[in-house]
């Protein structure tokens, strides 16, 4: 088995963090390249490894497969064993519908709060744009916990592929200091309990570069 995974900053890339827990959760063995996004080479070594010149792409055996969904779907198939969605067809279906939303959506939160690891949280003016992805957030994880809370802390119970995607949200909403209802607040915490997600952390704390 031979799978590599390329990631940009860990303190800043929130699509590579979705494909390496993914890649965690999968239990594979695999090895990660890291590609610093923000240098005068970044460009051409992003334009050497992916075919859309983004990371993560995740090189097979069989070829690449890039973009953070393909992956997710990629390693759900390659080891069904692992489980990384939910067993249940409708919660599978559920789980999904959350990726695809993070996946398209919530640009506003996504452009105003940039996933910076390293942030010393504080606050910052949302706008009411940001709020209402927000919001809608929150509704999507307090209905998951109400639905699958009994089977365990994440949204489907056990980690799955949705937790991998709203990791980064969890990081951002920390990073910011935004207050979250409570359901969403225990929400957050489990995702930093998280030890897949701690070690990317932690690996974040250690990288010297610094956007500006
Ligand atoms: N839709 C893609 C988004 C990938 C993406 O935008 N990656 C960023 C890093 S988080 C990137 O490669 N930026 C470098 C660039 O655009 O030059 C996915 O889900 O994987």
């Amino acid at each position: 088995m031979s799978l590599t995974l390329v990631i940009g900053n860990k303190t800043y890339s929130s699509w590579s963090l979705r494909a390496a827990l993914a890649l965690e959760l999968s239990g594979a063995p695999y090895e990660e390249r890291r590609i610093s996004l923000y240098r005068a080479d970044s460009r051409a070594l992003l334009q050497a490894q992916s075919p859309t010149g983004k990371v993560p792409v995740l090189h097979t055996e069989e070829g690449p497969v890039w973009d953070s969904l393909a992956i997710a779907e990629y390693l759900a198939e390659r080891f069904p064993q692992a489980g990384l969605w939910p067993r249940e067809r409708y919660a599978r279906a559920l789980a999904r519908s959350l990726c695809a939303e993070m996946h398209s959506g919530f640009a506003s939160l996504r452009s105003q709060l940039p996933m910076d690891l390293k942030r010393r949280p504080a606050p910052v003016e949302l706008s009411p744009e940001t709020l209402a992805d927000i919001a809608r957030i929150g509704a999507l994880w307090t209905d998951c916990r109400q639905r699958f809370g009994a089977d365990g802390d994440f949204l489907f119970g056990r980690p799955s592929l949705a937790d991998a995607f709203y990791a980064p949200v969890a990081a951002r909403l920390r990073s910011y200091a935004v207050e979250v209802p409570v359901v969403a607040a225990a929400y957050v915490e489990t995702l930093h309990r998280w030890p897949a997600f701690q070690r990317w952390c932690r690996a974040a704390l250690e990288e010297t570069e610094t956007h500006p």
